[in-house]
């Protein structure tokens, strides 16, 4: 199987939502194989009008890596496809086993050039804020390798952001919920997130200059889940609650 039939695979499995078996069972790709898979992956999305919107790390919390045992920080990119409004219905169908996860994002206000750090962030970015994230493995029983997942563009297939607040706000040590209606149904700390979640912004201008990928001013960029992803299911209000960044939700119908 070459990188173009195997992004061809993933891309039919997510616009049927319907799963394929683990790449890895057939052929072995190294990390760079798979990254190249993903980009002709997005290539494959970019050529039906969707638009890059920004970037997604994954891994980034020892809660998601043992649920998905795994090992390593992956990233993948979001199109305006993906993208839902605080508040939207979710249409259940259009995936295949879809799971939410909360997280934080970051509204990027100038064009990346360099690895960020802390002292950066007055110029390069606009706004923090809570955000569910939607992932969705197109792989059977949401199984793979870390190179599966970094293929499938790390089961990227949703998001929703909520009101954006300015980066002064404090992100060291907040409480993160994922509520199903009014239960509480994961629950962590912005500090399982690399430790801080302002280090994910110098994680992913490292990993986007490494492979020549643009962090454009408009673009956001979502930080990895602090807790284990959810399974959800129709006729569901899903809520993800930041202390500080307050709320975003959608409605899985
Ligand atoms: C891969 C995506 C991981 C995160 O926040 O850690 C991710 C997966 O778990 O299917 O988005
Ligand atoms: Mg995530």
């Amino acid at each position: 199987m070459n990188y173009n039939k195997i992004a061809e695979k993933l891309d039919t499995a997510a616009l049927n939502a319907k799963a394929i078996p683990q790449i890895s069972l057939e052929r072995k790709l190294n990390l760079e194989e798979a990254y190249a898979v993903q980009s002709i992956l997005l290539a494959r999305r970019y050529i039906r009008n969707e638009k890059l919107t920004g970037l997604k790390l994954g891994f980034t919390s020892k809660a998601k890596m043992e649920q998905m045992g795994v090992h390593d920080m992956i990233w993948g990119r979001l199109t305006d496809e993906m993208c839902y409004h605080n508040g939207a219905s979710l249409p259940r169908d259009k995936f295949i086993h879809p799971r939410a996860e909360p997280e934080i994002a970051f509204l990027i206000k100038k064009r990346i050039d360099k690895i960020l750090d802390h002292s950066d962030l007055e110029e390069y970015i606009q706004g923090v804020a809570v955000a569910i994230e939607i992932i969705d493995s197109r792989y059977e029983n949401f199984k793979f390798s870390l190179e599966d997942v970094i293929a499938d563009n790390c089961s990227s297939s949703g998001y929703a952001i909520g009101n954006w607040m300015p980066v002064t706000t404090n992100l060291y040590d907040i409480n993160i919920q994922l509520k199903q209606g009014s239960e509480i149904i994961q629950e962590g700390n912005s500090n399982a997130i690399l430790g801080n979640p302002l280090d994910s912004l110098a994680a992913v201008s490292r990993l986007a200059l490494e492979s020549g990928e643009i962090i454009d001013n408009g673009h956001i960029v979502l930080a990895g889940a602090a807790t284990p992803a959810v399974f959800i299911e129709k006729n569901q209000h899903i809520q993800a609650v930041a202390e500080g960044l307050g709320s975003v939700s959608l409605n899985v119908v």
